[in-house]
C-alpha cells in the first residue's frame, strides 16, 4: 500500500497523536471488558454485566470530540466504555463493578449504573429507551441557559419500539433541543434480531418523522465516526437543534452476561455472520490502517497493549482492595434531600 501522509489520514485535519489516543482508547475499553467476564465468573461481581466488545468506535469517535464538563453524556445499562471515554477513573468503574464503596456510585448501581456528573456522564440506564426522555430534559436545561452545548444521548435499536422515546424525541423536535441521539444499531436486542423486531427498518425516517434530521453511518469504523460527530456537533452548536446519527455495528459476544457467547447466542446468530463481523472489528480496522501509514509500529502497538494491560490489573487490585458500602449507608441517596 502506498504511504499516505498524516495530512491524508480522515478528513485530513487529524494528527498522530489523536489517532493514536483513540486506538489506546479502544485498547484499553477491549480489554477492561474481557476483564470484566473474567471477574464476574470469579463470583467478585454482582448484579448484571452488559459488554462493549465490537462497538468501541461508537464511544472512541465521539466522546473525545465533545467539551467536557459542559456538554453531557447519556447512556443505555452497556455503559462501560462510556464512562472509561469520559475519563472516569477505571479503578472507580471496575469497583463500581464490584460493589465497592470507592466505585463511581458509591458502590450502589453497579455495571448498569456508572455514573460521573463532574465529567458530563450523567449515567447508564436499566430501562430500554430510558436515557432518551432524560435527553429531553438535559437538552431543555442546555438551552434554557442558553450556552451551545450539546447532550449526547445512546440508546439501541430495540429501544426505537418504545413509546417513550418517540414521546421525548417528538417534543425534543417540537422545541428544538441540542441533542445528538446516537442509535447503536448492534441489530438484536437481545435475542430478537431488528428483522422480526422492526416494521420500519429506515431509522433515520423515524427521526424525520419527528422533525429530526440524521444519518446513517458504519460504527465500526472510529474515523468515520469521528467525522461525522464533528461535522454534526458544529450544526448543533450553531442551530441548537437535534440530530441523529444510526451507527450500524454488532456486538461480539452475548447480550448480557446470561448470554456469555457459548450457548445463548447460537439460537439467533450464526456462526457465519459473527465471523463477519469480526472482519471488521474497529480495533484491527485501526491498527493496520495506522501500520499501513507507518502512523504506528508493532513495538508501539505492544507498547500500549501492556499500557493497558497495567491499567486494567491496577483497577482490578485497587478494586477487590476496596471495601464495600458500610451497612449504615443503606439509606443514603435513597431521596433527594432539598435541605442540603
Ligand atoms: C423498558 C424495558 N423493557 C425491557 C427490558 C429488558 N431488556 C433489557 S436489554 C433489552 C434489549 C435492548 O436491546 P437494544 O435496545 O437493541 O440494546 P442492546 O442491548 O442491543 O445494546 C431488553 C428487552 C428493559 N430493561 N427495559
Ligand atoms: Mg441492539
Amino acid at each position: 500500500m502506498a504511504k499516505a501522509t498524516i495530512e491524508e489520514a480522515a478528513s485530513g485535519d487529524i494528527q498522530r497523536g489523536e489517532l493514536l489516543a483513540l486506538y489506546r482508547l479502544m485498547v484499553l475499553i477491549r480489554r477492561f471488558e474481557e476483564s470484566t467476564y473474567r471477574k464476574f465468573r470469579e463470583g467478585k461481581m454482582g448484579g448484571y454485566l452488559h459488554r462493549y466488545d465490537g462497538q468501541e468506535a461508537l464511544v472512541a469517535g465521539v466522546v473525545p470530540q465533545l467539551r467536557l464538563p459542559g456538554d453531557y453524556i447519556l447512556s443505555t445499562y452497556r455503559d462501560h466504555a462510556h464512562a472509561l471515554a469520559c475519563g472516569t477513573d477505571p479503578k472507580a468503574v471496575m469497583a463500581e463493578l464490584m460493589g465497592r464503596v470507592t466505585g463511581c456510585a458509591g458502590g450502589k448501581g453497579g455495571s448498569m449504573h456508572l455514573i460521573d456528573p463532574p465529567r458530563g456522564f450523567l449515567g447508564g440506564d436499566g430501562i430500554v429507551g430510558g436515557p432518551v426522555p432524560i435527553a429531553t430534559g438535559v437538552g431543555f436545561a442546555i438551552k434554557y441557559r442558553g450556552t451551545d452545548n450539546v447532550c449526547v444521548c445512546y440508546f439501541g435499536d430495540g429501544a426505537m419500539n418504545q413509546g417513550g422515546v418517540h414521546e421525548a424525541m417528538n417534543m425534543a423536535g417540537l422545541y428544538k433541543l441540542p441533542i445528538l441521539y446516537i442509535l447503536e444499531n448492534n441489530q438484536y436486542a437481545m435475542g430478537t434480531s431488528v428483522l422480526r423486531s422492526t416494521g420500519q427498518m429506515d431509522f433515520v425516517l423515524k427521526a424525520e418523522a419527528h422533525g429530526i434530521r440524521g444519518e446513517k453511518i458504519d460504527g465500526m469504523d472510529v474515523l468515520t465516526v469521528r467525522d461525522a460527530v464533528r461535522r454534526v456537533l458544529e450544526r448543533i452548536r450553531q442551530t441548537g437543534e437535534p440530530y441523529f446519527l444510526e451507527m450500524t455495528c454488532y456486538r461480539f459476544i452475548g447480550h448480557g452476561i446470561g448470554d456469555d457467547n457459548t450457548q445463548g447466542y447460537k439460537f439467533y446468530r450464526t456462526e457465519e455472520e459473527l465471523e463477519t463481523w469480526k472482519q471488521r472489528d474497529p480495533i484491527t480496522r485501526l491498527h493496520d490502517y495506522l501500520i499501513a501509514r507507518d502512523m504506528l509500529s508493532e513495538e508501539e502497538a505492544e507498547t500500549i497493549e501492556q499500557e493497558v494491560r497495567r491499567i486494567v490489573q491496577e483497577a482490578i487490585e485497587f478494586a477487590e482492595a476496596s471495601p464495600e458500602p458500610p451497612l449504615d449507608s443503606l439509606y443514603e441517596h435513597v431521596f433527594v434531600d432539598h435541605q442540603e
